[in-house]
């Protein structure tokens, strides 16, 4: 008989403070980096625009606005039998401006509400305490992460949030997706991922596609460094503040393949493997930097005077207690400058005959969740995984009678939770699954709408229509159905 998943098992779904909760000034919130982001539509990709004008589309001022409907939405959730819920505090909630003396109250006390609502419907929070969400005055002032006083800023508010939450959350992940400081093209991955710019950028005057943003190596891993010393501090202060916290990374996995036996297409692959995925969740399960890294710099002209021996101490001391990532597609690398590519979550690569694509060009591969989950297992024997974020983005056709058939999202999903269950029987020790975007929220790669992800349909469109009103989709019963059975009912 095959195993099932454990009965503690966490099923639940995901989503990011900036995506979904807009009310972006409301309660003392200060601005934060996707606030000054304009929205995309199917054409269009994302812009950068420093003076923010109001008469502009960002899509994270109203998201879906979940700052005035938790309370509906985190029911909706328990409706389908969700016992854990990933979301993220916003930092510019806390502290506005991200250097305050004293916290905000306000947004404080907003937490208390969300987290309190998730208990009374039987659902742990995994709080995520940075998703994109630097606080802007961080990016102007200090830019981001390149400032090694960013990272006391950052400790400060970790230690804010443990000490208020400490009885009502017990997981939390430091940053979000923290690999994403070195993929993407340009500077996204440095805006997004470390709130660094180049100081042309933040004060031009026009709007800038975020694939144009200027980027900086060096300051790249600089940046980088000084958010692991962070992450690793937070670990360390949360585990004196409760040690029953179980505090998490959260890796975007960018799953790679040769696309070819060519030994230069495996060779590349490994490598991509090695830069994309393992330097950052190397670092933060093991505690130091990997050897492939030291050559990496060395052949990348990279001064690392920036890694002191104290600071490698600091990442020793704090290595987190699980490993999270985001899994959606799987890519395939090859030498060859001719082959054809197609894009992925921040990720270009070589195109897989053998599989199909979401709409957006991502390769859908459940198969590539199991082989994801043995190698990290293999990676990191005994560390526990768990899969934060797993969907896919799609166009939704509400019916007349207000239905929405979204089988496709069901056909995507399936596979993945019995890769998941695979994986299980293969001994990996997968504790949870949160599915990204189960309330349709606003893309972070495209900054619109219409690419919905969720269980959960919101009225609300890239015209600015819409009233925020919710209703089911067909894949809401599915899933409720998967929960009830552990698994067992795909
Ligand atoms: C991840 C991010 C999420 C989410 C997801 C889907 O990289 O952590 O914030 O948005 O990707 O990407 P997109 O919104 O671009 O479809």
């Amino acid at each position: 008989m095959k195993m099932s998943f454990p009965k503690d098992f966490l099923w639940g779904g995901a989503v990011a403070a900036n995506q979904c909760e807009g009310a972006y000034l409301e309660d003392g919130k200060g601005l934060c980096v996707p606030d000054m982001l304009l929205g995309g539509d199917v054409n269009t990709p994302r812009t950068f625009l420093p003076k923010t004008d109001p008469t502009a589309f960002y899509p994270s001022h109203e998201a879906v606005d979940f700052y005035h409907h938790y309370k509906e939405d985190i029911a909706l959730f328990a409706k389908m039998g969700w016992n854990v819920f990933r979301l993220s505090i916003n930092w510019g909630r806390i502290f506005p401006n991200g250097d305050d003396e004293e916290p905000n109250e306000a947004g404080l006390a907003f937490y208390d509400k969300v987290f309190d609502e998730c208990h009374k419907h039987g659902m742990e929070p995994l709080v995520t305490l940075c998703h994109y969400e630097i606080p802007w005055n961080i990016v102007t002032k200090y830019n981001g992460f390149t400032d090694r006083r960013v990272i006391d800023l950052f400790v400060k508010y970790a230690t804010t949030c443990f000490e208020r939450y400490k009885d009502k959350v017990k997981y939390w992940l430091t940053f979000n997706e923290i690999n994403i400081a070195c993929m993407g093209e340009g500077g996204i991955g440095n805006l997004y991922g470390l709130g660094m710019m180049d100081p042309e950028d933040v004060n031009a005057d026009h709007r800038i596609p975020l694939t144009e943003l200027k980027s900086n190596d060096q300051k790249m891993f600089e940046a980088l460094h000084n958010e692991f010393v962070a992450s690793a501090l937070a670990v360390k202060a949360g585990h004196e503040i409760n040690p029953d916290f179980m505090i998490g990374n959260m890796i975007a996995h960018t799953t790679v393949y040769p696309l070819t036996p060519n030994p230069k297409d495996v060779l590349a692959a490994y490598d991509e493997d090695d830069y994309k995925n393992n330097f950052c969740g190397d670092v933060q399960v093991r505690g130091e930097y990997p050897s492939f890294m030291w050559r990496y710099f060395k052949e990348h002209g990279i001064d690392t005077s920036f890694i002191t021996e104290e600071d490698q101490k600091i990442l020793k001391e704090g290595t987190v207690d699980f490993y999270t990532f985001s899994y959606y597609q799987s890519n395939c690398i090859t030498v060859d400058k001719n082959a054809q590519m197609t894009k992925g979550n921040m990720t270009v690569g070589a195109k897989n005959p053998y599989l199909e694509a979401s709409d957006w060009g991502w390769q859908i591969d459940p198969d590539g969740l199991r082989y994801t989950l043995k190698l990290l297992n293999g990676r990191y024997p005994h560390t526990p995984l768990m899969i934060v974020e797993n969907g896919l983005g799609a166009f939704d056709k509400v019916e007349e009678d207000g239905s929405i058939h979204d089988d496709y999202r069901i056909a995507y999903l399936r596979p993945h939770i019995a890769a998941m269950k695979e994986a299980i029987e293969d001994g990996v020790p997968l504790i949870g699954y949160t599915t990204w975007g189960p309330i349709d929220l606003v893309s972070a790669g495209t900054g619109q709408y219409a690419k919905r992800y969720g269980f959960i349909y919101v009225d609300r469109h890239d015209d600015g229509t819409g009233d925020f009103s919710r209703s089911r989709k067909d894949s809401f019963y599915w899933y409720k159905k998967v929960i009830e059975s552990k698994g067992e009912d795909l």
